[in-house]
C-alpha cells in the first residue's frame, strides 16, 4: 500500500486533520503539499474538486470526514460498533457544520465582522460546544485512547484556541473543561508531537 495525502502547505484545517491522524496510525504516507498556482491546474482532476484528496495507487477519495473514517476503520481508530461509530462521524461532520456556519466576513466593514463572529462565537459555537463538551468521556471521545474523531476536534480547538480566527476567543470554551482537555491530551500525545517536531526541523 502507497498512500499519498495531497493538501495545500500549511499546517492546518482538514490537511492537518487527515496527516495527523495517519501520524497517528503510524501509516507512512507521502506528504505532498501544493501551492496555489499548483492548485489552479489540479483543481479539475480531484473529486468534488477540493482538497485533502488521499490516494493509494490509482484510487483516490476525497471529502476529509470520509478519509478519517477510512483511515480510523483501517487502523483500529475508529470504533467497531456501528452506532458509536456513526455518533463519532456525527461529531466529526459537525466539525464540518462548524467551519461552513462561521461567517466570513469577506467583503464586510471590519466593524459587521467582529460583530457577526463575536455572535456567532456566543451562539452557535458555544452551543456546539457544549454539545461535544457532553459526549466526551474525558480526556478523549471515547475514553482513553485518542481516534479519528479525537484528531479532528483537535484541529478545529487548536485554530479557535490560538487566535487563528478574528473575534473567535478562546473564552467561548471556558465552560467546556472536556473540550479543553482533548486538546491538551491530543496535543501533548507523543504522535502529535513528534508530528510538530517533525515539522519544525523540515
Ligand atoms: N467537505 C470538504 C471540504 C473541502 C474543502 O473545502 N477544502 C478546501 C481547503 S480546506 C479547498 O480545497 N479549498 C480550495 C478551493 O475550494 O479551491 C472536506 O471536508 O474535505
Amino acid at each position: 500500500m502507497s498512500l499519498s495525502l495531497t493538501y495545500f502547505d500549511f499546517d492546518g484545517s482538514r490537511g492537518l486533520e487527515c496527516r495527523l491522524a495517519l501520524t497517528l496510525a503510524g501509516v507512512p504516507f507521502d506528504d505532498v503539499r501544493v501551492t496555489r498556482d499548483q492548485w489552479a491546474a489540479l483543481r479539475a482532476h480531484v473529486p468534488f474538486g477540493a482538497l485533502p484528496v488521499l490516494a493509494d495507487g490509482d484510487r483516490t477519495i476525497a471529502q476529509s470526514v470520509a478519509i478519517l473514517g477510512y483511515v480510523g476503520r483501517a487502523h483500529g481508530l475508529h470504533p467497531a460498533d456501528p452506532w458509536t461509530a456513526a455518533e463519532h462521524d456525527a461529531l466529526m461532520l459537525s466539525v464540518e457544520d462548524a467551519r461552513s456556519k462561521m461567517p466570513e466576513g469577506k467583503g464586510m466593514a471590519e466593524a459587521d465582522k467582529k460583530a457577526a463572529r463575536e455572535a456567532f462565537a456566543a451562539g452557535w459555537l458555544r452551543q456546539w460546544a457544549r454539545t461535544v463538551e457532553a459526549r466526551i468521556r474525558g480526556p478523549f471521545v471515547q475514553g482513553d485512547r485518542p481516534q479519528v474523531v479525537d484528531v479532528k476536534l483537535y484541529v478545529i480547538l487548536r485554530s479557535y484556541l490560538s487566535g487563528t480566527f478574528d473575534y473567535i476567543g478562546a473564552d467561548t470554551f471556558a465552560d467546556c473543561p472536556k473540550l479543553l482537555g482533548l486538546h491538551a491530551a491530543m496535543q501533548a500525545h507523543p504522535a502529535v508531537q513528534g508530528y510538530w517536531a517533525s515539522r519544525t526541523q523540515g
